[in-house]
């Protein structure tokens, strides 16, 4: 039910695992793949091995082939931990969200991933009552997954809170604030700074020893855009207005970003997941 690339395979200590709901769902059509391919190359370039993972031909991918990366388009269906194994025996394309793509980290044993934003608690909880999968998958599994923080639309103190609860440690790339995934001020404190992937990997490895599961490295992006939260607010509102729900949200909001900002957000995404990428592979390096 799972293929494991034979690089992956043999190279397993120094591999990067890659998400593909942000291929599929998290850009314009045709830029995710151009950004999945340009992350893979950051992970190379790190001295690591990139694993895009994914659902496709009956079987949970490790490491997808670059044809098969491009069956990962807007009909992919969005995969979390729950939803893999339907995925696979029913044969669909399943897209991995970040929880996803954790589970098969789990089953394989890949330490270190790389994404965007994580998911976490939508604003105005418990209406909608929407915690990210991404949040209980992070807790269970012994990686460490290098984002720009949360997912921009979501509640970020109260994701900070539930992160804390849940025993994820956040360590802050050079930062002592968690970033706003465009913004890189203005957040709550991390756990701990690092300033270096020796640092982070060693950390990482020690909460291991502890029998500790997920962490969260945080990168802010290295321009940062500090206009964005009226924006966003104003996409939430849209959201809500034309009766837009559930996994629908983040692709609405994302597009009216990009759209009513110039597509400096689209620019700054870009540069963020690709930048998030090589630091997952230095980190990786380090190990
Ligand atoms: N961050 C983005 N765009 C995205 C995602 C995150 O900027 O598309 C995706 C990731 O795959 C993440 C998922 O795991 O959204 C979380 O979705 P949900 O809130 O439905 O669990
Ligand atoms: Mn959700």
């Amino acid at each position: 039910m799972i293929r494991i690339s034979d690089e992956v395979v043999r190279e397993v200590t120094r591999v990067v695992a890659l998400e593909t709901t942000l291929i599929a769902h998290g850009f314009p059509p045709g830029e995710g793949l151009e950004i999945g391919r340009a992350s893979e190359r950051a992970v190379r370039e790190a001295g690591a091995v990139p694993a895009t993972i994914g659902v496709a031909k009956e079987r949970v991918v490790v490491g997808l082939t670059d044809d098969e990366l491009e069956l990962f388009d807007s009909s992919a269906r969005k995969v979390g931990p729950r939803d893999l194994a339907a995925a696979a025996v029913q044969g669909v394309v399943g897209a991995t969200t970040v929880g996803g793509t954790l589970a098969v980290c789990k089953a394989v044993g890949i330490r270190v991933m790389a994404t965007g934003g994580l998911g976490g608690v939508h604003r105005g909880w418990p209406t909608p009552p929407d915690v990210s999968a991404d949040l209980q998958a992070l807790a269970q599994t012994p990686a460490l997954v290098v984002s720009s923080g949360v997912k921009s639309l979501l509640d970020v103190p109260a994701t900070s809170e539930l992160l804390e609860t849940l025993g994820v440690p956040v360590l802050g790339w050079r930062t002592d604030e968690l970033p706003l995934f465009y913004s890189a001020h203005g957040g709550p404190p991390v756990s701990a700074r690092v300033e270096s992937a020796e640092e982070a990997a060693d950390i990482a490895a020690a909460h291991w020893q502890l029998g500790g599961g997920g962490l969260l490295l945080v990168r802010p992006p290295d321009e940062s855009l500090d206009d964005v939260e009226p924006l966003i607010e104003r996409a939430l509102a849209a959201a809500d207005a034309e009766s837009v729900r559930g996994q629908a949200v983040t692709p609405f909001v994302l597009a009216f970003l990009h759209r009513e900002s110039g597509g400096r957000t689209l620019r700054a995404n870009r540069e963020l997941v690709i930048g998030n990428a090589r630091l997952a592979g230095e980190v990786a390096a380090a190990r």
